[in-house]
């Protein structure tokens, strides 16, 4: 395999999606900036262009609330073709952009990228440190519940179908829902998207928290979906250790980032789940576990928490499997090979799984996963997520964070 060819479709992997100043996930299915997916592109920028990689965050930042929040999606330009676009969001401010926030790793991937090219990037990360700060501010206010991350939207979590929510979402009221047309199913097969019934669950959602005026209270108050997200708490841990390494490096405080950090390592307390053996989500509406082992499950080495309680499970799953970490245990009753966070294999959790455990001195393991998930995009190419059982393709293609993770770490 000549790997200097793939170098450079990953190049053009990046390029062709590239919007100016930032990226989209991938042409088609997905025509806006996506939160974690530009904090990836970022990283894989870095690589060959420290310029356009700090662009891309600033850019993401534009989207940035006066409340701290950024959003999980910034509809910098309308575009079709993709459901729900900002009329449904009805959030009125320019960008326009969604209400809801996806997985925090911003200030991992700026660290990744200031690291890269320190002169260049020190000026940037003096200008977006402030609003890094201000993001997990919100977070700590609104979220942060006996130190666990809370979501309020399965598509906050950026594993939009994953079975840990499942049973928070059965109290989701759909008779109002009403007429709408989803387009992913245009661009990708049904059985590898979420179905219909989740669809109209996330639709109900946001229409609950728009009237709500996206008010972070009331919509606690009357939301029956908040999820405390073992993969949230991980990621928010990881980014706010990584905020405390900038904020020291540049002289600036760090006791109220050390007050997080503190609170976030009670949290991951809180998300062993004893009976099973593993991390898991919490449904904060009924105390319950999920009892869900999900790839996420596996961040905690990446969140710096020295754990080797689940490695039983992780050498399990990767004897079971070939190509990493499934988005799902292979034994769940509701694991579905393609159906997207159902248990296909996302090569980005590869990557912050297979980061942690290097970082933790399970190296063996890392290269392990490293080298699978090098294979698989060898073999397969740059798609959104793979079938765990033979690699095969899923989702959409020429993907912007696979080809970044292939630049920065599978390669
Ligand atoms: C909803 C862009 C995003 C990712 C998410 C992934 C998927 C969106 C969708 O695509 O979610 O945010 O419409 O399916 O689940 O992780 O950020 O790649």
């Amino acid at each position: 395999m000549n790997y200097d060819k793939i170098d450079k479709k990953a190049r053009k992997v990046l390029q062709g999606n590239d919007r100016g100043l930032y990226t989209v996930p991938t042409k088609g299915l997905y025509p806006y900036q996506w939160n974690w997916d530009s904090a990836f592109a970022a990283w894989g920028f870095s690589v060959f262009d420290p310029k356009r990689a700090w662009a891309e965050l600033e850019t993401l930042f534009q989207g940035q609330w006066d409340t701290g929040m950024v959003p999980h999606i910034v509809f910098h330009k309308q575009s079709f073709g993709y459901f729900p676009g900002p009329d449904v969001w009805g959030i009125d401010r320019v960008p326009h952009t969604s209400g809801i926030s996806q997985p925090p790793i911003a200030a991992t991937m700026a660290r990744a990228v200031y690291e890269a090219d320190k002169h260049y990037g020190r000026v940037h990360m003096e200008l977006l440190y402030g609003r890094l700060v201000s993001w997990h501010r919100w977070w700590m206010k609104n979220r942060v519940e006996n130190g666990m991350v809370c979501i309020t939207h399965p598509w906050e979590s950026g594993r939009d179908n994953a079975p840990d929510w499942d049973a928070a979402l059965i109290n989701v009221d759909t008779s109002e829902v009403g007429e709408y047309h989803r387009s992913d199913t245009d661009h990708v097969d049904p059985s590898m998207r979420p179905s219909k019934l989740d669809y109209d669950r996330y639709v109900a959602l946001v229409q609950l928290a728009r009237a709500a005026k996206w008010d972070e209270a009331e919509i606690a108050r009357t939301s029956p979906f908040r999820v405390a997200d073992c993969g949230m708490t991980f990621m928010f841990l990881r980014a706010c250790r990584d905020l405390l390494h900038i904020a020291a490096e540049f002289d600036m405080g760090t006791e109220e980032i050390e007050g997080w950090i503190y609170d976030l390592k009670q949290g991951v307390k809180a998300h062993w789940n004893e009976a099973r053996g593993h991390y898991d989500s919490v449904n904060m509406r009924t105390g319950a576990f999920t009892n869900t082992l999900s790839s996420a499950s596996f961040l905690n080495w990446y969140a710096g928490i020295r754990d080797d309680r689940q490695l039983k499970h992780l050498h399990r799953i990767l004897d079971e499997v070939q190509f990493g970490i499934p988005s799902l245990d292979p034994k769940d009753a509701k694991f579905d090979k393609l159906r997207y966070w159902r248990g296909p294999v996302w090569g980005i959790m590869n990557t912050l799984i297979g980061l942690g455990l290097a970082e933790t001195g399970h190296t063996v393991l890392a290269e392990r996963l490293r080298k699978d998930t090098q294979k698989l995009i060898a073999e397969h190419g740059f798609y959104e997520y793979f079938c765990p059982i033979d690699g095969g393709s899923a989702g959409g293609g020429a993907f912007t964070w696979t080809a970044a993770i292939w630049l920065t770490w599978a390669s």
